[in-house]
């Protein structure tokens, strides 16, 4: 079935982008207005319309042009910086299809505020495919750094504060696609690593969003709106990646890892390295979210989906990681796991993997190896480094794959809680972590324990359920969400994860406990396994849940149909086998009677 959106939802997106354009021309308007009153320009638009790389040959008197009558993109750029007002650069560039621009050196790093927006070339289109639906749009301005000469080249870097850069094709560059300081930047509506298809692996040789050398915060890469969603994938390290000083980065509704049609993998990242988003020492980034729109398709990676480390507060939501943007199986998929937590440069804490409501909830599915691996890292077998308080809430887990050589998806559980100890690398406690009683032990995420199941009973719309619970964590007093998951293909080893979550309870330690989750109506649970989830409440952190266990082992779920006992609701019993055998008796007995009864009675009249 997968993630698709209705028709009806897409139409009204449309409407609202519609109805946003016009309310951007009248505060446009509006804003042209104040200028002209205040008697001072302070927007100025240039318009490229040559592929060459000239440079301006008078910088600073606000004329884009080479000397030779072009507007290159260089000369629009030296102009842009060479002025504190805004600038706006569009395309009119003659011919044909896509214009391809190749620069032979690095084009200058946007040092002022700029709106660059490919769109503007003529018959370009943005997107109008709300996420994830495959891109439909037409973008025809390519930067290609197949020609630069100089070492470490990226194709666009932003060293200034609200910038925007949209519609643009950017790969083969010998460094990072976008390269960004600066703060409150946006990276919208482009295609970052690909051909102007969208379709073909170019990469650039680094990631295709990285940071600069300085700090930036607040970048949004992607958006809720169709026309921001970006590509960003075939690129050799991350797709995406902060680093330290670079915080609070939102990463919504983009394609990474695949291509425009949501079908072909077109993975960033080598084997087991970066990850399709490397969220490496810096904090507060959002991936994802439960608003319409802000799924992003993770999948075709080389190594993880997403890679934090060293990180905090992080929150990952209603994205697709490991299937294609329907939620299928993706055809060629190398991606070796779901969300991979390796602290390996710090620790990392206060991560969300999903939430408390439906549209929070990840997909993390179909990936070669572990759907969610937390770590902790040791070295000489002494702790290094701990993942803790990351909360797994209600995500869609299943379907993950082992794969045999890399070290942290030789398992496929849907979570793992393991350590790894260098430098040698060696992995202890993959697989299935056995519960200790009180929950002592540490580890990632604590090593909690999760619950035991004892017995599951469906009962029309109610299911019984009996556990115990000793897990230690919590900060207020043993508090705890059980977390509720249907399976209808458990493993073998009885842990794989979950396809389906059902419900949750809060709940304390308890050596037994039943408990009854209502079900939806129609819910028929037959041939299923349940599973659970134990994690710590927590008042005190910024995403209000502590650590995640992995899942319980499954036990089957006992449905008890209307036919087997007591009607739902009605108090009509129906009869046992044993009340059926003696009434079977007592109408031949009485059948008999009845028979003996008539014979004397015609002896009777006969003799009569
Ligand atoms: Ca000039
Ligand atoms: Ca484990
Ligand atoms: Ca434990
Ligand atoms: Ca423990």
């Amino acid at each position: 079935m997968g993630y698709v959106y209705s028709r009806g939802q897409e139409v009204r997106a449309g409407k609202i982008f519609r109805i946003g354009s016009l309310m951007i021309i009248v505060l446009f308007a509006v804003e042209n207005d104040a200028s002209n009153a205040r008697g001072a320009a302070t927007s100025v638009t240039m318009t490229v319309n040559s592929v060459l790389d000239s440079s301006d040959n008078n910088i600073g008197d606000d004329l884009c042009d080479d000397g030779a009558g072009n507007c290159t993109l260089r000369a629009a750029i030296e102009e842009s910086n060479s002025h504190p007002e805004e600038h706006t650069i569009l395309f009119n560039i003659a011919g044909s299809g896509v214009r391809t621009l190749r620069p032979l050196t690095p084009l200058p790093s946007l040092t002022e505020t700029i709106t660059i927006n490919g769109y503007s070339q003529p018959g370009a289109q943005p997107n109008t495919a709300i996420a994830p639906r495959p891109f439909n749009g037409t973008l025809l301005i390519e930067i290609n750094g197949t020609d630069s000469i100089i070492p470490n080249s990226s194709g666009i870097s932003i060293a200034a504060s609200n910038v925007v850069v949209r519609g643009l094709v950017v790969n083969s560059f010998n460094f990072d696609g976008f390269n960004v300081d600066g703060d409150h930047n946006t990276i919208a509506g482009n295609y970052i690593g690909t051909d102007p298809s969208g379709l073909l692996d170019q990469g650039n040789s680094q990631r295709g969003v990285g940071s600069g050398p300085t700090h930036s915060n607040n970048l949004l890469i992607g958006g809720l709106a169709p026309q921001d969603r970006n590509i960003v994938s075939g690129n050799e390290n991350a797709g995406i990646s902060p680093n330290i000083g670079h915080k609070n980065w939102t990463v919504q509704g983009n394609y990474i890892g695949i291509g425009s049609d949501g079908l072909t993998s077109i993975g960033n990242s080598t084997y087991g390295e970066q990850g399709g988003l490397s969220l490496d020492n810096d904090n507060g980034h959002v991936v994802g979210g439960s608003q319409q729109g802000a799924t992003n398709v993770i999948s075709g990676n080389n190594s993880f989906g997403i890679f934090p480390d060293n990180s905090s507060g992080l929150i990952i939501q209603g994205n697709i990681i490991g299937p294609d943007w329907k939620g299928d199986p993706l055809l060629n998929n190398p991606q070796l796991g779901g969300i991979g937590l390796p602290p390996l440069a710090g620790p990392i804490s206060q991560v969300l993997i999903g939430g408390t409501t439906h549209s929070a909830a990840n997909l993390i599915a179909y990936n070669n190896g572990t759907g969610i691996a937390i770590l902790s890292s040791t070295r000489a077998n002494q702790v290094l480094y701990q993942s803790n308080d990351i909360a797994v809430l209600g995500n869609r887990i299943f379907g993950n794959r082992p794969e045999g050589s890399y070290p942290l998806s030789q398992t496929a559980l849907g979570i793992d809680l393991l350590s790894m100890n260098l430098p040698e690398f060696t992995i202890t406690n993959r697989g299935t972590n056995l519960n200790d009683p009180t929950d002592a032990d540490d580890g990632a995420n604590q090593y909690m324990n999760y619950p035991i199941l004892r017995s599951v009973q469906q009962k029309g719309q109610q299911l019984l359920i009996d556990f115990s619970l000793d897990a230690a964590g919590s900060n207020v007093g043993d508090r705890y969400r059980i977390e509720f998951f249907a399976n209808d293909d458990p493993d073998e080893t009885g842990y794989i994860g979950n396809q389906r979550y059902l419900g949750f309870i809060n709940s304390t330690n308890s050596t037994g406990k039943q408990i009854t989750l209502l079900l939806p109506p129609g819910t028929d649970l037959t041939g299923t396994d349940l599973s659970a989830t134990t994690t710590s409440l927590v008042s005190t952190n910024a995403i209000g849940f502590g650590a995640t266990s992995e899942f319980a082992p499954n036990v089957s779920i006992d449905v008890v149909h209307p036919t087997d006992g007591e009607l739902p609701n009605t108090g009509i019993k129906f009869l046992t086998l044993i009340e059926k055998i003696a009434i079977f008796w007592l109408t031949l007995g009485l059948f008999f009677i009845f028979l003996s009864l008539t014979y004397a009675r015609l002896l009777h009249d006969e003799k009569n």
